[in-house]
C-alpha cells in the first residue's frame, strides 16, 4: 500500500519517474535519548549521511537535533501512517540537500499518510533554535497532518514549503509562526493548509493558495482567514523587503510580521491601510503638539499619548513600506494613495513592486 502511494505521488507531483536507488535508514529509537547523532538511534545503529533517506515510522517516537548536532541527510519523512512523530530542533543544523538524482530528494515530509489533524496520527516539527534548511520542499502534512510550531531558529526553504500536500488521505497541514525566520522560495497552501503568525517573521518569494487563480496571493489567504494573526485578533503586515539570496524567484521577498491588534499600523496616520509618505507628512503636520496635548492618530500622534514628537516618527519609520491586511472580520478599507514620488525620496518604490510568478515546482 505504501509503496504504491509512494510512487503515484511522485509521478502527480514531480511528473516523471524516479529511478534513485539511495539507502533508506530508518529511526528506531534504541538509543534512548532521541538525540540524532546517537548512532543506535537509527537501523544498523548508523547515523544517516548525505547520501541516505531518513525515514521515522516509529510511532510516538522523538528525534531531537540540539545545538550539540549537526544533521545531513538527502531526505526525511516522519510521522509515516503508523501514528504522531515529534522533530525537536532546539539548535545546531540540519540540512537536508538533494542528491542531483532523485526528484524527492532534497525534501523534508512531516505527518506522511497520517490521517486528520484530529487524529493522534498528526506529527509536529517544533523549532525554537538552529537552522533547519531544505534544498527543495518542505511539506507540513503530506497526505496526512502535521504542524510545524516555530518559536526560534531559521527554516530555510530553497523550494516551495507546502500546507497539506493531500493527493490521498484527509488530513492539514499547519504553520503555528510564534518566533524565528521562516524563509521560503515559494509558499504553496493545499487544500487545508492554515498559517498563524504571533511573532517571528516570514519572507517568500511567491504564494499559491488552494485554488489555483482565486487565492494567489496573500491578501486573498488573509481575506479568506487561511493566514491569521494572534488567531484572527491581531493584524497581518507585509511589505516587500531584501532578502539573504534563498529565494530565487524574486528579487524582493515578502515579508509576513503580525501585529496584536486591529485598525490602523502605527505610522497610518491617515488610516489607509499603508504606512507611506503621506503619513509622514501627516505627522509633520502635527509636530510640536506636547504631550498630553489632545493630539489624535491623524495628527501623527502614533503611540497614543497625546502629543506628536520624534518617538511618534520612530514608530513610523518602523512600519514605513508596510501594509496592513484584514483578516475576515470586518473590513478596513484601504485607500490606495498617490505615494509613488514620496516613496521615492525614500528609497522604497522598489520594494512597493513584486510580481506574482507561477508556481515553479508545482504546475
Ligand atoms: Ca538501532
Ligand atoms: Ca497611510
Ligand atoms: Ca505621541
Amino acid at each position: 500500500m505504501f509503496r504504491v502511494i509512494s510512487l503515484c505521488s511522485i509521478t502527480i507531483l514531480y511528473g516523471l519517474a524516479s529511478n534513485a536507488l539511495a539507502l533508506e535508514v530508518f529511526w528506531d529509537g534504541e538509543g534512548g535519548d532521541d538525540l540524532w547523532s546517537t548512532a543506535a538511534n537509527w537501523s544498523d545503529d548508523t547515523v544517516p549521511t548525505s547520501a541516505d533517506f531518513a525515514r521515522n515510522p516509529l510511532a510516538d517516537s522523538t528525534m531531537l537535533i540540539d545545538g550539540t548536532v549537526s544533521a545531513e541527510v538527502a531526505k526525511l519523512d516522519f510521522g509515516i501512517e503508523t501514528g504522531p512523530t515529534t522533530l525537536n530542533i532546539t539548535g545546531g543544523t540540519l540540512d537536508v540537500l538533494s542528491d542531483g538524482v532523485d526528484a524527492e530528494s532534497g525534501s523534508v515530509r512531516v505527518g506522511f499518510g497520517g490521517g486528520t489533524i484530529a487524529d493522534a496520527t498528526a506529527s509536529t516539527l517544533n523549532i525554537s533554535g538552529g537552522v533547519m534548511t531544505t534544498e527543495s520542499n518542505l511539506f507540513i502534512g503530506f497526505n496526512g497532518s502535521a504542524t510545524l510550531n516555530m518559536t526560534g531558529g531559521e527554516v530555510k526553504v530553497g523550494g516551495t514549503m507546502v500546507l497539506n500536500e493531500v493527493t490521498f488521505f484527509g488530513g492539514k497541514g499547519h504553520v503555528q509562526l510564534d518566533g524565528g525566520t521562516i524563509e521560503a522560495n515559494l509558499i504553496l497552501l493545499k487544500q487545508s493548509g492554515t498559517m498563524d503568525v504571533t511573532g517571528g517573521k516570514l519572507l517568500y518569494g511567491s504564494v499559491l493558495g488552494p485554488v489555483p487563480g482565486a487565492f494567489d496571493n496573500i491578501d486573498d489567504l488573509v481575506s479568506n482567514g487561511l493566514i491569521t494573526a494572534y488567531g484572527g485578533t491581531g493584524t497581518i503586515v507585509v511589505r516587500s523587503v531584501p532578502h539573504s539570496g534563498n529565494i530565487i524567484a524574486e528579487e524582493l521577498a515578502i515579508e509576513v510580521t503580525a501585529i496584536p491588534t486591529t485598525g490602523p499600523l502605527p505610522g497610518d496616520f491617515d488610516s489607509s491601510g499603508d504606512v507611506t509618505g503621506s503619513d509622514f507628512l501627516a505627522w509633520q503636520r502635527g509636530f510640536g503638539i506636547p504631550v498630553g496635548g489632545g493630539a489624535s492618530i491623524s495628527d501623527g500622534d502614533a503611540n497614543g499619548d497625546g502629543g506628536v514628537d520624534a518617538a511618534d516618527l520612530a514608530l513610523w519609520g518602523e512600519f514605513v513600506g508596510a501594509r496592513a491586511l484584514a483578516g475576515p472580520g470586518p473590513a478596513v478599507a484601504a485607500v490606495p494613495e498617490p505615494s509613488s514620488a514620496m516613496l521615492l525620496m525614500f528609497g522604497l518604490v522598489a520594494g512597493q513592486c513584486y510580481v506574482i510568478r507561477k508556481c515553479r515546482s508545482f504546475a
